[in-house]
């Protein structure tokens, strides 16, 4: 791996900036301060470290070309690289396990307060799942979908159902080169085996296992915790917020939901609407109850209610500066650690609810679904009885306006109507050359490299160069904060894109969800390549995957499962396996010859950005469509935007989107 360059700017969020002055002044430590004072180590970084036995840690530097027990680099980096995509399949996938154990539970009616919001979704999942319907209960089906779900989990012969959601071309792609996923765990377990001391030594070997294992979380359990989520909270329409540390309230209790589960937040949104709860806030003189969140929960509540992000990954602990927080509730994957100090610092209550989870210095209020509401009512409570405690605050004013919660279905309403649903509009906009090509921005913050600065970046250069882009995570947060999911984004997309967007009334930003919602972006790449006119397949289309920011094994377990799918994906920050020329000549080469995708690392996001748009022309010139050509384009619609700009928020969503305000 090239040397990281020094992070000269932490952040190019204008809040951000503000609170670290904070932090600075009373002299608290952050994921910034300590990304300058922990240096990566230098042999870790690209791979070229081994420690999975006790004859190690063997480090390939210098003349040394192999370990103790003769692993080459390329084994090595190959077996750390496995070991990433099975931790990232396995946090999706446990997730989606425990959806399906709470649809079980609401189908036993052992789950208060929760029902099944989306019957319709139920309907299509359990025709995916090859469970009947007819003249059945719903809550008969649903324990089906849940039990069917569940065994996908641990099931060990045969396909995962869901992959038959592919192409059949794709599928056989799989079944040809022997990494059709059989059952989430055992592909996980799998990995562990083969990357043990001694099992699976040739780096080809062990890197297609990790293509299986992959496919194992987006086709499974990302899959599936996607659609019963959208079955037990409902199919996200778009909802109108705001995003930022700004939506804090100086005199409302405040209360943050961190994480990446909806299941007791979901409950938590109920609670802080509750009037009595609310009149109690009132009367410990707070004007109301504002719920915000952070990560992934966040972008479970903010696409199914409308509750606005206060931030993305990096933004945790400057949350908890304001002072203005009275209780972080966190649940499973990306928490730091360091809220559990800093919160002692401050009278935020740091509250950990999963079984899975706890956090030093936190107070752990474990979850459970039978009493779900009254669970979420007393953390509602306790929250509220610290709004005396709190003392000087400090909450920057920064927000800006979002429309999120533009799920698969949504689009095909949006693009075909509601009897004839479909993405032909979409599809001849890419054929005519009005859209240049879709890319998926995806993933973290790295405290390692300035926060927001590669996401905004390639997502700016992108719209303007009429790639429409949709957004997932943190990426997705990062683009909320600057203003990209709102319609005056418009206004920088460029002239083909723009006239797409008004016409149909879509952003050329969509939000497409939380990280386990990459699934939905195999969804609807793979409705794009059968529709028609783009290929056969999602590697035959004009498309990129791109995770500027990727922090955790999540992101590599999500970029590799895209290519599995065929496609194009490159990540920012550096390069894991950069150590190792064989491993990275796999991934790039020889999965590009295997499966039509391949993986790349690029520093700069103006590189990420360059590559990209060379992709997307090539595959539009494999496909025999017309040239890009900007110039063609812009003669119509678009004179509507500059009288919209005048329009108050609210009127111009209503205006662009056709949406009720929330
Ligand atoms: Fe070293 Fe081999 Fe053990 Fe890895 S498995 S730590 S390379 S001896
Ligand atoms: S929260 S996995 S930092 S996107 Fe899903 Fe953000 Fe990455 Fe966590």
């Amino acid at each position: 791996m090239a040397k990281k360059k020094k992070t000269l700017i932490p952040s190019i969020d204008p809040a951000a900036c503000e609170m670290l002055e904070v932090a600075e002044a009373c002299g608290a430590s952050t994921a910034f301060s300590r990304a300058v004072e922990v240096k990566p180590c230098p042999i870790g970084e690209d791979g070229k470290c081994c420690k999975i036995c006790a004859m190690g840690p063997c480090r390939i530097v210098g003349k040394t070309t192999r370990g103790v027990c003769g692993a080459t680099l390329g084994t090595i980096a190959a077996r750390n690289y496995a070991r990433m995509v099975a931790g990232g399949a396995s946090a999706h996938s446990d997730h989606g396990r425990d959806l399906a154990f709470t649809l079980i539970a609401i189908a036993d009616e052992e789950a208060q307060g929760y029902e099944v919001r989306d019957v319709n979704k139920l309907y299509e999942v359990a025709g995916h799942l090859g469970i009947p319907t007819e003249e059945r209960e719903t809550n008969d089906i649903a324990r089906d979908v849940g039990t069917k779900a569940l065994e996908q989990f641990g099931q060990q012969r045969g396909e995962i159902i869901y992959t038959a959601r592919a192409t059949e071309k794709r599928q056989q792609i799989w079944r040809d080169l022997g990494i059709m996923p059989r059952g989430v765990d055992r592909e996980v377990v799998e990995t562990l085996h083969r990357t043990h001391e001694g099992v699976d030594l040739e780096p080809e070997h062990i890197l297609d296992h990790a293509l299986r294992t992959s496919l194992a979380d987006g086709w499974g359990g990302s899959m599936l915790a996607t659609d019963i989520s959208d079955i037990i909270f409902g199919t996200p329409n778009p909802v109108q917020s705001e995003a930022n540390l700004g939506v804090l309230k100086d005199d409302h209790v405040n209360i943050l939901v961190h994480g990446h589960e909806p299941t007791l937040s979901d409950m938590i949104v109920v609670a802080a609407l509750d009037p009595e709860l609310i009149e109690y806030a009132k009367s410990k003189g707070a004007k109301g109850i504002q719920l915000a969140g952070i990560c992934c929960t966040s972008n479970e509540i903010l696409m199914r209610h409308g509750v606005p992000p206060a931030g993305n990954f990096l933004h945790q602990e400057l949350a908890i500066l304001t002072g203005a927080v009275e209780a972080m509730i966190v649940d499973v994957q990306c928490i730091m650690q360091s809220l559990g100090e800093l919160t002692q610092d401050y009278h935020t209550e740091l509250i950990t609810t999963s079984r899975k989870a706890k956090v030093p210095g936190a107070v752990h209020m474990e979850f459970e679904e039978h009493r779900a509401l009254d669970a979420a009512k007393e953390i509602v409570r306790r929250a509220i009885d610290n709004y005396v405690n709190r003392g000087k605050t400090h909450i920057p004013e920064h927000k800006s306006g979002v429309v999120a919660g533009f799920s698969h279905e949504y689009l095909n309403y949006m693009l075909g109507g509601v009897s004839r649903g479909s993405f032909r509009p979409l599809n001849d906009a890419v054929m005519a050359g009005r859209i240049r090509g879709a890319a998926g921005v995806v993933g973290c913050n790295n405290a390692r490299v300035t926060q927001d600065e590669g996401i905004i970046n390639t997502i700016r250069e992108l719209i303007a160069n009429d790639v429409l882009v949709v957004v997932t995570g943190c990426a997705a947060h990062a683009s909320a904060k600057f203003g990209y999911l709102s319609p005056e984004m418009m206004e920088s997309a460029g002239p083909g894109l723009k006239e797409i967007c008004e016409t149909i009334g879509i952003p050329p930003v969509i939000h497409l969800g939380s990280c386990v919602d990459n699934a939905r972006i195999l969804t609807v790449l793979t409705q794009m390549a059968t529709e028609g006119g783009l290929g056969e397949d999602i590697d035959d289309l004009p498309a990129v995957g791109i995770c500027p920011e990727y922090m955790c094994e999540k992101a590599i377990a999500i970029g590799t499962y895209c290519v599995a799918s065929g496609a194009y994906v490159l990540f920012g920050v550096g390069n894991p396996v950069g150590a190792s020329d064989e491993v990275n000549h796999i991934i790039t080469e020889v999965w590009e010859k295997k499966v039509g995708g391949k993986l790349e690392f690029a520093e700069e996001w103006q590189e990420i950005v360059r590559r990209s748009l060379e992709h997307i022309d090539k595959k539009r010139a494999a496909l025999g469509l017309v040239e890009y050509d900007a110039s063609k384009w812009g003669r119509s619609g678009d004179h509507r935007m500059p009288l919209l700009l005048e329009l108050p928020f609210e009127e111009r969503i209503e205006a662009v989107y056709g949406l009720a305000g929330k």
